[in-house]
């Protein structure tokens, strides 16, 4: 059966701000307090999508979430008028109202992991919402994502969207940014590999936190009715983790039969490779381009977020064209890497730089920014439109954006009323753009 990779971005929404919340993702540490562009943010991740569709790659998007999010504030005790939650949460608990604060449900990578039909036993596609629980700002996510995911994926006989997993340690889950799909081709059946930083109990020494588990992994594979034949599940390094691989798409990345990576990526290189290659035997001989330490070191690596890229096949072009950050073009060794890679014959050709910085300096590159969703043709036909990019919606969300987005957002105006009414504004004035209802977000349901 024929398919294509479509792939779903995350609008970044009005409160884009560089917050200092996520341990363990170094350029949200170094970054923290600087001053953000929610416009820009916005306009970065637009033109990244458009890119993509005019090329004529299926280019999807999902919403971004309300921010801050008033129900996290009320919970933590804060009462009154919505403005007066705000406010004196602003007074007695700042940090926590940074956190409610956050645009991270731009980074879809993180949204949920996705298994097409042609993995999975009842034929329908399955996406499991990721609990994300392992950050608080990011652990109010996973409900909101899941009905973004139900809005533009209705169609239940084609697609099921399951709940995000218990929001316990045992299962913590980041979703597709600690998944990559390997195939022939992309409608046939193909290799899931699960990569995770520790398992459910285990005592971690970490510098920083294991944001995955195991058992997440093998709960997600279990319910959406993988082949545990075909499915691989690998442990992160730990250097890699050390390092600031906080997800495994920062080392990483993956698109039909190649898999991009560094050395380091994987706490058992041989026996990872080997376990994939069993995997996937009698459907492909797996192509393995593995970036040696002593080329790009991890700190380079890091840094450039050469991996974070969208490894896409290119309509026209017969290698596979890379997708990555302008900080790749920036950092001499990946340059030279990336420059000698299409010098040579291997399966990636070309590389293409993007611009998406007001994200990069949270941590998120071109790959954190969206969710890859395989479709067959009758798949594409039953997403919800709305949720498919088009000129016209890019031209109606650049209108949008520019409207209602803040040039300027510092961490220090985040305890700001103004900024809540703004931002469902914008929310509201999407809700019709999209048409996603009377009763989306959480503040149009009171
Ligand atoms: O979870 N950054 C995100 C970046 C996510 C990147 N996604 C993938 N690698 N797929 C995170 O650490 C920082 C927010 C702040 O500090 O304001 C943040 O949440």
């Amino acid at each position: 059966m024929f398919a294509q990779e479509a792939n779903f971005d995350g609008l970044i929404g009005p409160t884009h701000n560089y917050g200092g919340l996520s341990d363990g993702n170094l350029a949200s540490a170094r970054n923290g307090g600087l001053v953000s562009s929610p416009r820009q943010g916005v306009l970065e991740g637009l033109t990244k999508m458009k890119r993509l569709a005019d090329a004529g790659l299926v280019q999807g998007l999902l919403p971004p979430h309300e921010r801050p999010f008033l129900p996290l504030l009320r919970r933590a005790g804060f009462s009154g008028s919505d403005a007066q939650v705000v406010e004196a949460a602003w007074k007695q608990a700042p940090g926590l109202v940074r956190k409610a604060s956050s645009a991270s449900p731009m980074w879809a990578a993180n949204a949920a992991t996705v298994s097409p039909s042609a993995d999975t036993a009842d034929g329908r596609v399955h996406f499991t919402p990721a609990n994300l629980l392992t950050t608080l700002h990011r652990s109010i996510e996973g409900r909101q994502t899941q009905r973004s995911l139900s809005w533009a994926f209705a169609d239940t006989s084609r697609f099921s969207v399951h709940d995000p997993l218990p929001m316990q340690a045992d299962f913590a889950d980041e979703g597709a940014a600690n998944h990559v799909r390997l195939c022939a081709e992309q409608g046939g059946e193909g290799v899931e590999i699960f990569v995770y930083g520790r398992s459910a109990g285990e005592s971690w020494a970490g510098a920083f936190p294991a944001r995955q588990t195991l058992e997440a992994c093998q709960a997600v594979a279990r319910s959406h009715g993988l082949d545990p034949k075909r499915c691989v599940f690998l442990r992160q390094s730990q250097a890699a983790i050390d390092a600031g691989a906080f997800h495994n798409d920062v080392v990483c990345v993956g698109t039909r039969t190649t898999l991009f990576f560094h050395e380091l990526a994987f706490e058992d290189r041989h026996g990872a490779l080997e376990a994939i290659r069993r995997a996937a035997n009698g459907l492909f001989e797996p192509v393995f381009v593995e970036v040696p330490e002593a080329e790009v070191p991890i700190g380079d690596a890091i840094t450039s977020y050469l991996f974070n890229s969208q490894l896409l096949e290119w309509p026209g072009e017969d290698r596979l064209a890379l997708i990555a950050p302008k900080e790749t073009e920036e950092t001499e060794t990946t340059r030279g890497y990336c420059a000698a890679m299409v010098a040579g014959n291997g399966p990636i050709g070309r590389v293409e730089f993007v611009d998406v910085r007001q994200s990069m300096r949270n941590g998120g590159g071109p790959a954190c920014l969206r969710l890859r969703v395989v479709l067959t043709p009758e798949e594409r036909a039953a997403v919800t439109p709305a949720a498919l990019m088009t000129d016209a919606l890019h031209d109606q969300l650049t209108v949008w954006a520019s409207k209602h987005y803040r040039d300027r957002l510092s961490p220090d105006e985040l305890g700001d009323p103004a900024l809540m009414v703004e931002s469902r504004a914008a929310l509201d004035a999407l809700t019709q753009i999209l048409g996603l209802g009377p009763d989306f977000y959480p503040f149009q349901r009171v």
